[in-house]
């Protein structure tokens, strides 16, 4: 199986994260994707090559133009007008609600107030590489997809930052452009065929869902821990299904905590069976391991072995597949994680 693959990730090098009242060291961090390539690149089935550069045109596509605009300029900015900072925050965040009977408004100018403009969340620092790392993880799907168009069976994206948190608009998550949604809105222009996206991170892909929650060309199928009790917490409940001609194309199965491999393998059934009924030409998997039964921030119970068997059941669809790196944070035994599930899927 062809993997692709970039050093530029380490671009994109966080030193803290602020999460649960507290700053601490970040869970996504350049290891991640380090340990995932040692591990693959030790067995003579994966080959590697690099991402071709694919310019801001299909990020333009999914992605609000100011944000592409915000995410190149962000950085570097903060420095001059806020003062020296490894890592940006945002520390106001724009809610419509505080300008109840005042009517829209638009982008401010301020650097903090455009943080808070674009950002969603606190775990999301900008570093000074960040916005090259974020385009070069677009480049790395999009150099999969091309792969799988021209013929390979699947293809692995070895994606960081990872994309499923990112929204049209709005940046969170550990992610900046959603890496998926691009990459399948780049297969529906380019063949005419239908596509589906399947998030089996332990985290509702909010931003895929909301992309494509009025599309019927791009379905949307996740299963994601609970988010009345999980991140993101606002989506990913069974009841959104899509809305006008998306109605149905929408499928969200939340799963209760400390669900192990032969609870998720039959929820998995479910979501195939769904995924074949919507008759897609190619399917994209994002790719989360944090439902890994040691994952520190995720609380389900999957095993290495319930990985290759999540692999092998997805195999079975028959699809040209692109398969794309979202979360996954016990870095211990990611890289093995990530190798049971391509194998499974038959490397
Ligand atoms: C791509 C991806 O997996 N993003 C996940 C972002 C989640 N970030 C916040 C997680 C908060 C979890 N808090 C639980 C802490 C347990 N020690
Ligand atoms: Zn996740």
């Amino acid at each position: 199986m062809q993997v692709v693959y970039t050093p530029k990730h380490l671009l994109h090098d966080p030193a803290t994260e602020i999460e649960a009242s507290t700053t601490h060291s970040p869970f996504e961090h350049t290891g991640r994707a380090e340990t995932i390539k040692s591990a693959l690149a030790a067995d003579s089935r994966f080959s590697f090559r690099e991402p071709t550069e694919h310019g801001t045109a299909p990020i333009k596509a999914i992605h609000d133009e100011g944000l592409i605009d915000f995410l190149s300029v962000a950085w570097a900015e903060y420095q001059t007008v806020v003062g020296d900072r490894r890592e940006v925050v945002p520390d106001f965040f724009y809610r419509d609600e505080i300008r109840n009977q005042m009517g829209a408004t638009t982008e401010p100018e301020a650097i903090t107030a455009r943080l808070g403009w674009w950002c969603f969340e606190t775990t999301t620092p900008l570093t000074q590489g960040t916005y090259e790392a974020a385009r070069a993880a677009v480049d790395t799907a999009l150099t999969a997809s091309d792969a799988v168009l021209a013929g390979e069976r699947a293809v692995y994206g070895l994606c960081r930052p990872p994309g499923h948190h990112a929204t049209r608009d709005l940046y969170g998550g550990y992610c900046f452009f959603n890496n998926a949604a691009i990459a399948a809105h780049d297969i529906v222009q380019r063949t005419g065929g239908k596509v589906t996206v399947l998030d089996v991170d332990y985290h509702h892909g909010n931003g895929t869902q909301e992309i494509f929650y009025d599309r019927d060309d791009v379905q949307y199928v996740s299963l994601h821990g609970d988010p009345r009790r999980a991140y993101p917490y606002f989506t990913g409940h069974a009841d959104e299904t899509g809305t006008g001609k998306g109605l149905g194309s929408t499928f969200n199965v939340p799963l209760a905590k400390r669900t192990a491999d032969d609870a998720y393998i039959s929820a998995l059934s479910t979501c195939a069976e769904k995924i074949a009924a919507f008759k897609p030409t190619a399917l994209i998997v994002s790719l989360g391991l944090d439902t890994f039964i040691t994952d520190p921030i995720a609380d389900l119970a999957v095993t290495t072995e319930g990985f290759a068997r999540s692999g092998a059941l997805l195999a079975q669809l028959g699809l040209p597949t692109v398969v794309l790196q979202e979360g996954g944070y016990d870095v211990q035994a990611l890289g093995r994680n990530v190798h049971a599930w391509l194998t499974g899927f038959g490397a």
